[in-house]
């Protein structure tokens, strides 16, 4: 039986990667820092079936721990400040965790167990204001938010490691990727909650900032299979995954509100530019993930309309179940 260490288990991305590896037999090890009130609710369905153990990206011991405890075979780091509009907040907490924690795990790797296969969780936003089109893993990067920043830092020293260290250690630059256990601040989440909301009669209006940008959105539970199979492969490399399909904000709005029978939705939704506007933006994104198609045989199952209109659904049986 493998055995495999997932930090950042009680995110989007954790929930689904441990049912996917749960399913494959392994043993699922999840590292979750510790909190007044836990935030369990992404793994509340397999929480019996998960070993909990209690570290910090920012703790180098917890990590160290945490891999001697799951004697991992495989480290999936998912962990991470993830929202780009917070990393402007709080740019030096978020290279803490998004950029130095992928070292400290590295290190707690190297030290421990160095056999140990290594995933990290890259981003799209690396390419930020982008160079060419769609962008793929020889795109230059040019990120452009202090999260963009730390997950450049993370991709390169994920590389070094594998250079310097001879670790199998792969890059994931995973393009937008959502799903009903999306957290609620991303735009995505937003537009299905309020929209079931607002078809219940719950709430008049939805503020949103601007509707132009575009991005290539992907269902979760499909991209959490790349990083499975990045790590079954013989050599470690880095991989782009992507729909190679992009949409714009308001092509999703419009089909939330389809999904409900809503066709004026310019109605109840409100564009907020000066609220939610980025000190920079990252206009548009799609993926070109045909080197993930040809080694890992990875393509996704999941379209953007599948994808809405399991997420808006998703939200009505929420919101319908509340009191
Ligand atoms: P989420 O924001 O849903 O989850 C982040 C996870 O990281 C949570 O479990 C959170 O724990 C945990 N975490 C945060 N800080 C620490 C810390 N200091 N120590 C330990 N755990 C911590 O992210 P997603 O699931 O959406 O994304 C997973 C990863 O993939 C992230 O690294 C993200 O940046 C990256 N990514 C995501 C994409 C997407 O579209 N979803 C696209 C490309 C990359 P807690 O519950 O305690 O807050
Ligand atoms: P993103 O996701 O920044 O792409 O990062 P987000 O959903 O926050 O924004 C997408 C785009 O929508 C615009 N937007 C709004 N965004 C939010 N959150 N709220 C709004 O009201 C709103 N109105 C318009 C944004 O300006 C932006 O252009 C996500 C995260 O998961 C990262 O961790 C990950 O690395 C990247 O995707 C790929």
């Amino acid at each position: 039986m493998k055995s495999a260490l997932i930090t950042g288990i009680t995110g989007q991305d954790g929930s689904y990667l441990a049912e996917l590896l749960l399913s494959k037999n392994y043993k699922v090890y999840g590292l979750v820092r510790r909190l007044s009130t836990p935030n369990t609710g992404n793994i509340r369905h397999i929480y019996d079936k998960v070993e909990l153990i209690s570290g910090d990206l920012l703790d180098q011991g917890s990590l160290q721990d945490a891999i001697r405890i799951s004697e991992a075979d495989e480290v999936y780091n998912l962990a991470a400040q993830s929202f780009v509009k917070a990393s402007w907040e709080q740019p030096v907490l978020t290279g803490e965790f998004t950029a130095l924690g992928v070292t400290r795990m590295l290190e707690a790797i190297r030290i421990v167990n160095p056999k140990i296969r290594f995933y990290q969780a890259s981003s799209s936003e690396m390419f930020g204001k982008v160079t060419e089109t769609p962008q793929k893993e020889t795109t230059r990067f040019h990120p452009r938010s202090p999260y963009g920043v730390a997950k450049v830092y993370g991709h390169y020293i994920t590389l070094n490691y594998r250079e310097s260290y001879n670790l199998f250690a792969c890059s994931g630059i995973l393009f937008n990727h959502e799903s009903p256990r999306r957290g609620i601040e991303f735009v995505t989440r937003k537009i299905t909650h309020a929209v079931a909301r607002i078809s219940l009669g719950k709430q008049k209006n939805l503020e949103l900032g601007s509707l132009e940008p575009k991005r290539d959105w992907g269902f979760a539970g499909d991209y959490v299979e790349a990083m499975w199979l990045m790590l079954q492969q013989e050599k470690p490399d880095d991989y782009v995954i992507a729909t190679g399909e992009n949409h714009s904000v308001k092509e999703f709005v419009e089909l939330a509100f389809k999904t409900v029978g809503i066709d004026d939705w310019e109605k109840y939704v409100v564009s907020n530019k000066s609220k939610y506007m980025r000190p920079a933006e990252v206009d548009y994104l799609i993926g070109d993930a045909s080197k993930a198609e040809k080694v890992l045989g990875w393509k996704k199952k999941t379209s953007f309309k599948q994808l809405v209109e399991m997420m808006v659904r998703a939200d009505l049986e929420r919101e319908k179940s509340k009191k």
